[in-house]
């Protein structure tokens, strides 16, 4: 049919109507991206999250030049902490200092090359390690959405948005695989939602875990959706 791509996936061809589906950048901010982060803070290599860089930005490139929808994500609490449940404020028993809202000036490890966010409060909305990374910068009239959950629709207006715009598929790419992607997608495929995660576009901190989410969501028959690198993705839609 015209206007609709036909994506080799997994587990069985994804049909996309381009008009229709949107692009879900999930939380490509510098909290999780970059070294002297709320990530790093935490003990976690954040090279492994850099790899899914490239292909995010294709698909980035790709969707903007089909003029779909477009929507970024950031796990960003508001500085008061009012929509910060006390449960998630405490989860890890983590330091002092490395807890969300945090001002981490003296607590983070800052490598000796002068790449370094500066003093910043974790994961609060308007602080520079909430900004999305540079190469993955949201255009004018993208829509940029504030998440307190790991899921994207928990306590958002995100399924409003995509309602009004009769969008009825979704693409995601975004960090990380089996925490806020998953969620993500899951709480999408719940509210009727058609969704394809593009492989490549998308990692995690811990890679066994990255590959057992995409195998678990695309089991049973695609019970969560389907999957598919990005190069099946951009010449589908070519
Ligand atoms: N965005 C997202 O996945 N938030 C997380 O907390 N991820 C972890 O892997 N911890």
């Amino acid at each position: 049919a015209p206007g609709v791509a036909s994506i080799p996936a997994n587990p069985y061809p994804y049909l996309m109507p381009i008009k229709k589906t949107a692009l879900i950048m999930i939380d490509f901010q510098r909290d999780f991206m970059e070294v002297c982060s709320f990530a790093e803070s935490l003990g976690n290599n954040v090279s492994l999250l850099q790899e899914c860089v490239p292909a995010a930005k294709a698909m980035l490139a790709a969707c903007r030049e089909a003029g779909m929808t477009i929507v970024h994500t950031l796990e960003a609490h508001l500085p008061d902490l009012s929509d910060l449940h006390p449960s998630k404020y405490r989860r890890g028993n983590p330091p002092k200092g490395s807890r969300i809202g945090d001002s981490t000036v003296e607590t983070l490890r800052c490598p000796s090359n002068g790449v370094c966010l500066g003093p910043h409060r974790l994961l609060v909305r308007g602080s520079p390690g909430n900004d999305l990374i540079p190469e993955l910068k949201a255009m004018e009239g993208e829509k940029i959405i504030h998440k307190p959950g790991k899921g994207a629709f928990y306590s958002t207006d995100l399924d409003e948005y995509l309602t009004a715009k009769g969008i009825t598929h979704l693409i995601f790419a975004g960090v990380t695989t089996e925490v806020c992607v998953q969620s993500s997608m899951r709480e999408a495929n719940d509210r009727g939602y058609e969704c394809l995660l593009v492989t490549d576009a998308t990692a995690s901190y811990f890679p066994k875990f990255k590959e057992s989410a995409i195998e678990m969501m695309v089991s049973q028959g695609g019970l969560v959706g389907w999957a598919a690198p990005s190069v099946d993705v951009l010449l589908a839609m070519k």
